[in-house]
């Protein structure tokens, strides 16, 4: 990549922070701000260079903030907008810059705006909202909502329905209304002014929608309104926009990040994250993940972005079970398995995302009852499929591995009450595992998941060839290794993991006289002979080779 083209966010890892269950700095067992700000040493520890801040605005919270009534002030369990401006100003020193989420597909039910829309038809602000006449005295039409049942809500006083595609407390805005999109702009540009670095955008593959036409991703208008959206705010700073696309593919992941074209930076694509359900179903229909299917999506993925676009790499959200429970072991291997989907992702060419807690290997809820669940997804599902004749194991089943929850447990700092995380009692149930997996126990092992994230993180400052070199899958149909190549100039690195439990051999057909180093690994004893090796459970190396110089250091 030409120097000119090289951007700060190429060389970032962003750490993501669900506000809620990071850290609880006043004891009424929530998480807040000020619990940030407490916690800003340790990420500047882990070296990460952006925060990406779950909403921390006022809301209701049906959804934990996802459902907004107020842009432009701060939720008081979180704190006040003198904390969010410290947190700024604290995470600044560090170095760590912060990223706002921007939930502007739809609005909480008790924002202003929905709160006149729904008073009249001739409201100024209902068109703000979509509403549509009854069909024969239903529904409009078939549309469903993500979190289950019609995606249309009735309202009597007006004898319409209004859409939602989440809750029916987010009614879904209207994108067709340009006074609309400039309240929209104003928002942004007041986060902007008070020196954010960027935007993740909540299902922004939405906003487009066109519900007539059965239309809700991709709508003909979605990139339109983004290039509006790019002229109105963020086009003339330097900022990280990314957006959150379950339903992109590898040719409009690059509309949306071919920065020719004046939209965002990178999106978040899912379909990596959708190979362990039966295809066409929901997430709750389980199926065996496929490392092969795994291999070909990544790698496809890679490929396609390579000159136009930039892609982001990530295991886990807020909305995703943990990847260490998911495909890798969360049992007796849980610190090499942890380590080496770090390693897969980390030496992929695109930005880093880490989750928080992903650094030391936090795992799924284990929750057995549904009455531990609070997600406002999981209890509606859970009802949908009870009364749909599901058998309630399988439910609960597909619950323990795929619940938003999952990810959702507070942070585990320390063995002492409520993991650390609070002096009071926490709002959710704390993973009980936490008197092992915690912060402080990582930060005494050297040898830990931790440190293994450091280094990740810190290689990317200095490794052109982990930035910005191509990459190249390697024996694609073997089914248990992961190994890929990433190639600048005389240098190349090579990936090499070995998926499972299994030992696995490994060959590598080395061409020409090269120098070899090995640059990271999850054992303390790896084989520095990479043309023939023996991986053992787990085993993830990164070699780096520096070709046409003979002998080895
Ligand atoms: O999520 C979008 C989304 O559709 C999924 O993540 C959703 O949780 C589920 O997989 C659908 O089956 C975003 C946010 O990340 C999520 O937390 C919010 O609940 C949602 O939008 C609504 O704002
Ligand atoms: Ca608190």
């Amino acid at each position: 990549m030409e120097e000119n083209q090289q951007k700060w966010w190429h060389k970032s890892v962003i750490y993501q922070i669900y506000p809620r269950s990071f850290y609880d700095s006043n004891g009424d067992g929530i998480g807040d701000i000020q619990g940030i700000i407490l916690k800003l040493d340790y990420l500047e520890k882990l070296g990460i260079d952006v925060i990406w801040l779950s909403p921390v605005y006022e809301s209701p919270n049906v959804d934990n903030g996802y459902d907004i009534s107020d842009y432009y002030s701060v939720l008081s369990e979180f704190g006040t907008m003198q904390i969010m401006n410290k947190l700024l100003f604290e995470s600044g020193k560090r170095g760590i810059k912060i990223i706002m989420d921007l939930v502007v597909n739809h609005t909480s039910d008790q924002h202003p705006w929905f709160l006149e829309a729904k008073k009249s038809k001739d409201n100024p602000y209902r068109d703000y909202y979509i509403w549509r006449d009854p069909m024969d005295g239903k529904e409009p039409n078939e549309l469903k909502s993500n979190f289950g049942g019609s995606a249309w809500e009735y309202d009597e006083l007006t004898n319409q329905y209004y859409i939602h595609f989440y809750s029916k407390q987010q009614p879904d805005l209207n994108w067709d209304n340009a006074a609309m999109r400039n309240s929209i702009w104003d928002m942004m540009n007041f986060w902007i002014d008070k020196g954010i670095s960027g935007f993740r955008m909540d299902v922004i593959d939405l906003i487009g929608k066109e519900p007539d036409k059965l239309i809700k991703e991709n709508g003909s208008k979605l990139h339109e309104y983004l290039q509006d959206m790019y002229r109105n705010t963020f086009g003339n700073n330097d900022l990280l926009t990314v957006g959150e696309t379950w339903g992109v593919t590898t040719d409009n992941a690059k509309l949306y990040s071919d920065p020719k074209r004046k939209e965002l930076n990178m999106v978040f694509q899912f379909e990596h994250m959708q190979l362990d359900k039966v295809a066409g179903k929901q997430r709750w229909d389980l199926r065996e993940l496929e490392l092969v299917e795994l291999k070909h999506v990544l790698s496809k993925w890679q490929y396609a972005l390579d000159q136009e676009g930039w892609n982001s790499l990530f295991w886990n959200n807020h909305d995703l079970p943990r990847i260490v429970s998911r495909w890798g072991n969360d049992g007796q291997y849980r610190v090499e398995s942890a380590k080496m989907l770090a390693t897969l992702l980390h030496g992929m060419k695109g930005t880093p995302y880490i989750y928080q807690g992903e650094e030391i290997g936090m795992t799924n809820a284990a929750f057995t009852s549904i009455d531990d669940y609070i997600d406002i997804e999981t209890q509606n599902i859970y009802k949908e499929r009870m009364a749909a004749g599901f058998d309630e194991e399988e439910i609960m089943k597909s619950f323990y591995m795929k619940a938003r929850d999952n990810a959702r447990t507070p942070m585990q700092w320390s063995a002492a009450d409520h993991a650390g995380f609070s002096k009071g009692k926490p709002w959710m149930k704390i993973n009980p595992n936490y008197t092992n997996i915690n912060v402080e126990n990582a930060l005494r092992d050297s040898n830990s998941i931790f440190f293994h994230y450091q280094k990740l993180i810190k290689m990317r400052k200095h490794n052109n060839t982990l930035v910005y070199g191509t990459y190249k899958l390697l024996d694609s149909e073997d089914t248990s290794i992961y190994a890929y190549e990433r190639s600048l100039g005389n240098k190349k690195l090579l990936i090499v993991c070995n998926f499972y439990q299994h030992e696995k051999e490994f060959y590598y057909p080395m061409t020409s006289p090269s120098e070899v180093e090995m640059v990271i690994s999850n054992y303390n004893d790896s084989s520095l002979n990479m043309k023939n090796i023996k991986l053992r459970p787990y085993e993830a190396i990164i070699y780096e080779i520096s070709e046409g110089e003979v002998g080895r250091k």
